[in-house]
């Protein structure tokens, strides 16, 4: 695409902040609304407090904490303007995990909303910012004139770590050119956002998902952004209509709550609603396509490649499957051994495109990337058409009794049962089968526990050998803190 040829010296935030005038609304939330003109002249004066003030020099990270509000995009703007490297974190997150990051990650100093500094760990230069805190009085001190450093497109712009559905928190690397990426083919070529959009949504701006479609998609785009702080699926449906939302980035899961509790409606007023972070069952395409004529954007996406790299939208949308490579990107179906493998056999998903897995540290760069391919740990089976279907991460393929099954497919069946609110499918250890198919399922409100209903159901949608032998009824199920699940608790849990 000729939109990725990026200038050999490239500052994202100056490029994301130059496009639209001053006086169009930009981004609101906490309490503030605030003009591009006044995003512009925040990020100028962040920027300058961290060089001028606090004596950043380009290279060095701020950790940035804090809920999504405009502080917190002034802030990660103004690290960039600066020539630093954002490294965003989940708010969250408690000490021992901010812990595990700083020494990752070696942070010259943090950022962080007034009404989370009690966490952050000791010994690390901390600046509050947010109404009445130190580096709000610091930036009235400057005059909103900073002249962005001059990064090279290949300079590193952020550090995103991954929550990890594995448990293990890992560290990469994304470029300046990387942020104008994600923007200039996801959100150009398949949400094709406007000026005139309203984006709302749920995801943290600290998870790659929510700071590209919560932050750089409308920037770029010059559209306005409404940022929430922690909103119930309820009140995220009454958001949307209320601010007059025309963009919705969310997981899943939103979609499947908004639906059960009757506010599917809401979303009508919605030109996109984007779904990513987890697949999207087609039951829950399907009721909110019902209920408000909505065709959800379903996208795969990884904190490796820093956003969505195969999806449809419209008329291409094909319920149940992802969808085919966004344009700029190249997937494919790969066997063990790194050849692909004919359409319609399972294997594993790579990618290839403008972003990539750079992992800070470790030995892990070798397995996920090889012969050029990124290779994401899903379990993924290509049509003729290309278009690419979810069959499960690669470690929650159940193998019984010589059986391949998809835990993530008996999900979606089981999902289709009108008594099941959410559920997770994993192995559990069997002497004679080898692995068990168990289910744990949380039940709509009112429903009755009936494990053989369930079972049956499942027989009837999918091929009955895949159906769950042993169904257990929690109250909720373990997610991570970007609301993925965490297969692995219930895996070990179940072995004791
Ligand atoms: O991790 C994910 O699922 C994801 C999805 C979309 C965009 C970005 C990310 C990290």
């Amino acid at each position: 695409l000729p939109e990725l040829q990026y200038p050999a010296q490239l500052n994202a935030a100056r490029e994301l902040l130059a496009g639209p005038p001053g006086d169009r609304p930009c981004v609101r939330g906490g309490g503030e609304r605030w003009t591009y003109g006044e995003l512009r002249h925040r990020a100028a004066q962040v920027a300058a407090v961290l060089t001028d003030d606090l004596g950043l020099v380009p290279g060095n990270r701020v950790l940035l904490r804090g809920p999504n509000e405009p502080w917190q995009v002034a802030c990660w703007l103004g690290v960039l303007l600066a020539g630093g490297v954002a490294v965003s974190t989940m708010p969250m997150l408690r000490t021992s995990e901010l812990s595990a990051i700083t020494e990752l990650s070696r942070p010259a100093l943090a950022l962080v909303h007034h009404g989370f500094t009690d966490e952050v760990p000791a010994g690390l230069r901390t600046v509050a910012y947010g109404a009445d805190a130190e580096l709000t009085d610091r930036c009235a001190a400057h005059d909103g004139v900073f002249t962005a450093v001059d990064t090279a497109a290949d300079d590193v712009a952020l550090l995103a770590f991954t929550s990890g559905t594995t448990g293990r928190p890992k560290a990469t690397m994304h470029l300046h050119r990387d942020v104008l990426a994600i923007a200039d083919t996801f959100s150009r070529h398949v949400v094709r956002m406007q000026p005139s959009d309203v984006v709302t949504g749920t995801p943290p701006i600290a998870f790659t998902f929510g700071l590209g479609g919560l932050v750089v998609f409308p920037l770029r785009a010059g559209a306005s952004t409404v940022l929430l702080d922690r909103v119930t699926p309820d009140q995220l449906a009454d958001a949307v209509a209320a601010h007059g939302a025309t963009v919705l980035f969310t997981a899943p899961t939103a979609y499947r709550a908004m639906i059960a509790a009757g506010k599917a409606d809401r979303l009508a007023g919605l030109r996109r609603a984007v779904s990513a972070g987890e697949t999207l069952p087609a039951s829950v395409w399907h009721a909110v396509h019902d209920a408000t004529g909505l065709k959800i954007i379903d996208g795969i996406g990884s904190t490796e490649m820093l956003h969505v790299f195969i999806s449809a939208a419209d008329d291409d949308i094909r319920p149940g499957s992802t969808g085919r490579a966004v344009p700029g990107y190249r997937a494919a179906v790969l066997d063990d051994d790194g050849h692909p493998v004919p359409d319609g056999t399972p294997g594993h998903l790579a990618v290839r495109g403008p972003t990539g897995c750079r992992y800070l540290d470790g030995d892990r760069q070798g397995s996920y990337v090889r012969h050029g391919w990124n290779l994401t740990g899903d379990t993924y089976v290509r049509d003729a058409d290309g278009y690419f279907t979810y069959l499960a991460r690669s470690d929650d393929m159940i193998v019984s009794s010589g059986y391949n099954i998809s835990g993530p497919e008996v999900e979606q069946a089981l999902l289709g049962h009108p008594d099941v609110l959410d559920c997770a499918v994993v192995a559990t250890p069997d002497e004679e089968r080898g692995a068990l198919v168990t289910a744990y399922v949380v039940l709509r409100e009112g429903a009755v526990p009936d494990p053989a209903a369930l079972q049956d159901h499942v027989k009837q949608v999918i091929a009955p050998y895949k159906y769950p032998r042993r169904v257990e009824f929690v109250a909720q199920l373990p997610r991570t803190s970007t609301g993925k699940l965490q297969r692995y608790v219930l895996r070990e849990r179940a072995a004791g």
